[in-house]
């Protein structure tokens, strides 16, 4: 692996062993192009029937608490796949991703140098992308993470745990983003005075949901967090939307947060590290397309204030993922993975260049909105 957090070859065969796996062990490999986890596909002979399951390490550098994360997730996967049994959806099994357990019944795995281990179903004839290629698409995902949402809203039992404290808590990025700056600690500071300028000029803007939640007009939510357009398995042959993945994140939130990050991740014509920044843009029918299939399965949970600040919500989730990129880019890049030095920096501008392209269209933003959300 080339990433920044390449570690010592992990052995697959020995790894899968700690799982209640059938069959031989027959190959795997890395898989998947995701910023935080060490993810891996491992190919399983069963009886001559070729069965892959994913192999996930959690960054524990980021989860900090990887038993209270899994237990997240095992609460969560299972509300999930039981009301896709009993809403009788056909195929139910690829609904909610599926943890395979350890051989001792346990939800991980912990390995003798400390790291932790989930093994999950592979979700076969299906794909993540990292760009949307049109409003169906789109569509999709929004609606298979409304439902997400709409399925934990009357989630039993104790509160999830945070498994990341204040994730998306914009005012807190900011002064992280500020701590960061006056402390250097890589002396790149003097290298992004404009990127500085472009955050710190929209300083206003960081309390949007913040305020609208402390007077009410916004609840908390369980929320997924991390809903960028590749955290979302589209069947092959239809392109329906199948399962919503990369549960780590599930926690109490606000709704905008997860339109927010679809709007960021699914309307950007280029890719998310793209350099040539003339590439980069919102597009209006892919935004559609998310205000529609948010609505389908989401529209009867939202309240007033929610459905006025779908496009707002984009903006804002855009500056914040740029600010993480921006701080991770002054603290040396220790948070992201990275492929090529200024990697982050990319990034940073890349989302900052999006965040103008909303800001120039934030108007039709909301009359799109407001046009769909009285016909929905
Ligand atoms: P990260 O937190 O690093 O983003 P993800 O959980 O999103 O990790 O997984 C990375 C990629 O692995 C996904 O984008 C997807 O392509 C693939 N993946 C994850 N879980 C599954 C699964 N159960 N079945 C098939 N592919 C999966
Ligand atoms: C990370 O795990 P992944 O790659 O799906 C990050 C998100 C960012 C995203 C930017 C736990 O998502 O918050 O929006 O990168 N996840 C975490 O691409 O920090
Ligand atoms: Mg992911």
């Amino acid at each position: 692996m080339s990433d920044s957090f390449a570690r010592i070859p992990v052995d697959l065969r020995a790894l899968a062993e700690s799982f209640l796996l059938h069959g031989c062990f027959v190959d795997g490999a890395s898989y998947g192009s995701g910023h935080i986890n060490d993810t891996f596909a491992v190919r399983f002979d069963q009886a001559g029937t070729p069965v892959r399951y994913i192999l996930q390490r959690v960054n524990q550098r980021v989860f900090r608490d990887p038993a209270a994360l899994m237990e997240n997730i095992q609460r969560v996967t299972r509300h999930v796949a039981a009301r896709a049994r009993a809403t009788g959806r056909p195929d139910p099994a690829r609904r909610a991703l599926t943890l395979v357990p350890t051989k001792e019944g346990g939800a991980f795995h912990r390995d003798d140098r400390g790291d932790c281990w989930r093994c999950y179903l592979f979700i076969e004839k299906a794909r993540t992308l990292d760009l949307a290629e049109n409003p169906r698409q789109a569509y999709e995902a929004a609606r298979a993470f409304g439902e997400f949402q709409r399925l934990l809203v009357d989630f039993p039992g104790a509160r999830l745990h945070e498994t990341i404290p204040d994730f998306h808590h914009t005012r807190r990025r900011f002064e992280t983003l500020q701590r960061t700056i006056v402390a250097n600690p890589r002396g790149r500071v003097a290298r992004v005075p404009a990127e500085l300028d472009f955050v710190l000029s929209r300083e206003a803007m960081v309390d949007g949901l913040l305020q609208l939640q402390s007077c009410g007009d916004i609840p908390e939510r369980i929320t997924h967090n991390d809903t960028k357009f590749s955290n979302v398995m589209l069947d092959d042959p239809t392109n329906e939307a199948v399962c919503v993945i990369d549960l780590d994140t599930v926690m109490p939130g606000l709704s905008l947060y997860d339109f927010g990050d679809m709007v960021r991740s699914a309307t950007n014509a280029a890719a998310e590290d793209e350099g040539d920044l003339s590439k980069v843009a919102m597009r209006m029918p892919i935004f559609e397309g998310l205000v529609s299939g948010y609505l389908a399965s989401a529209g009867s949970i939202l309240t007033p204030a929610e459905r006025a600040h779908l496009a707002f919500s984009g903006k804002l989730i855009t500056l914040e993922i740029g600010m993480r990129f921006l701080t991770d880019y002054l603290e040396g890049d220790v948070y992201f993975k990275t492929k090529r030095s200024d990697h982050n920096l990319d990034r940073c501008r890349n989302q900052f260049a999006l965040v103008r392209s909303i800001e120039q269209q934030e108007p039709a933003m909301q009359r799109t909105a407001e046009r769909i959300i009285k016909t929905a």
